[in-house]
């Protein structure tokens, strides 16, 4: 067998923009996510949200400050793409492990990556007690209404008559309770600061969405309590849609159950 040569451009780190004869590029990746492909299925909202939370801490210039907590789901190798320091957590405890973590060195900003099924099902408990003492943390919530990473079971976040492979005749609300509105929930608690609902199906819905995670940050100095950014991800593998028809799914029903935008915002000082 012929030996294969990988272009050089496949090993070398992600930092230099490349300028040709011809084009300059305007756009590379920030050189906070490591320069490798990544796990996740076609179409799947993780690998964008993961590149904007590091777009924003390249832009605010925290990598050597920021400490990430990486879940059990499908974003469990995320500590393989983001280039900080990150530390895995069990499945549901991002937001207890992310306390020790802040705790123990407060000049740091902390933030936690999870999915539905880990915050809001197993791990509700340490998510409601962690925002209830007014963690100085981020909390990142991708929801995507299902347990992608073990092939699509009921979440607490699935929509009512969703199809899962634990509900196939749909979610029968009279059974299982309706779809927990985590974001609203915890926006009562006095401990939270910013709470917030975006989602990344538009050019527009990115922006929001990165802007979201940058207050997310921001909002840490003014050690005032927890910031929760929820975002309506796709699974386009377990909701058996194409990706493009996923857009449209989130679009036309998802939001309909978890309405987007801010749910509490900090009051101007
Ligand atoms: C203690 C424990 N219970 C259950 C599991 C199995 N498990 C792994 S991932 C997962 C659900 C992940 O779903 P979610 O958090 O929504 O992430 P997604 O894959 O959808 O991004 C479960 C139940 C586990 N790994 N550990
Ligand atoms: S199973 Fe779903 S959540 Fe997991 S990587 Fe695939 S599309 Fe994304
Ligand atoms: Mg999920």
């Amino acid at each position: 067998m012929s030996d294969i040569h990988l272009p050089e451009t496949a090993v070398k780190p992600n930092t230099e923009p490349c300028v040709t004869e011809d084009y300059e590029l305007v756009y590379h990746k920030p050189k906070e996510m490591v320069n490798v492909n990544m796990h996740y299925c076609p179409g799947c909202a993780h690998s964008l949200i993961h590149k904007l939370l590091m777009e924003v801490v390249h832009e605010l210039g925290i990598q050597e400050k920021t400490i990430g907590v990486a879940p059990v789901g499908c974003a469990v190798f995320a500590y393989d793409y983001l280039d900080v320091d990150m530390q895995e957590a069990a499945h549901g405890r991002a937001a207890a492990v992310a306390t020790g973590i802040k705790r123990l060195m407060p000049d740091k900003y902390i933030f936690t990556y999870q999915g539905d099924g880990d915050l809001a099902a197993i791990g509700i408990g340490e998510t409601i007690h962690a925002i209830n003492r007014g963690e100085n943390i981020l909390i990142v919530f991708v929801n995507n209404a299902v347990y992608g990473m073990t092939s699509g079971q009921m979440a607490p976040t699935t929509l009512a008559g969703m199809h899962t492979t634990t509900s196939p005749d749909g979610r029968d609300t009279s059974m299982y309770g309706q779809p927990i509105r985590v974001s609203e929930l915890i926006s009562m608690l006095p401990g939270s600061y910013y709470v917030t609902r975006q989602t990344i199906t538009t050019a527009n819905a990115v922006r929001r969405t990165k802007k979201a995670l940058l207050n997310g940050f921001k909002y840490l100095d003014h050690h005032k309590g927890t910031c929760f950014v929820e975002i309506i991800g796709n699974c386009p593998s377990n909701w058996k849609m194409t990706p493009l028809e996923s857009m449209k799914f989130i679009e036309e029903e998802m939001v309909k159950t978890f309405p987007l935008g801010d749910i509490k915002v900090p009051k101007a000082e």
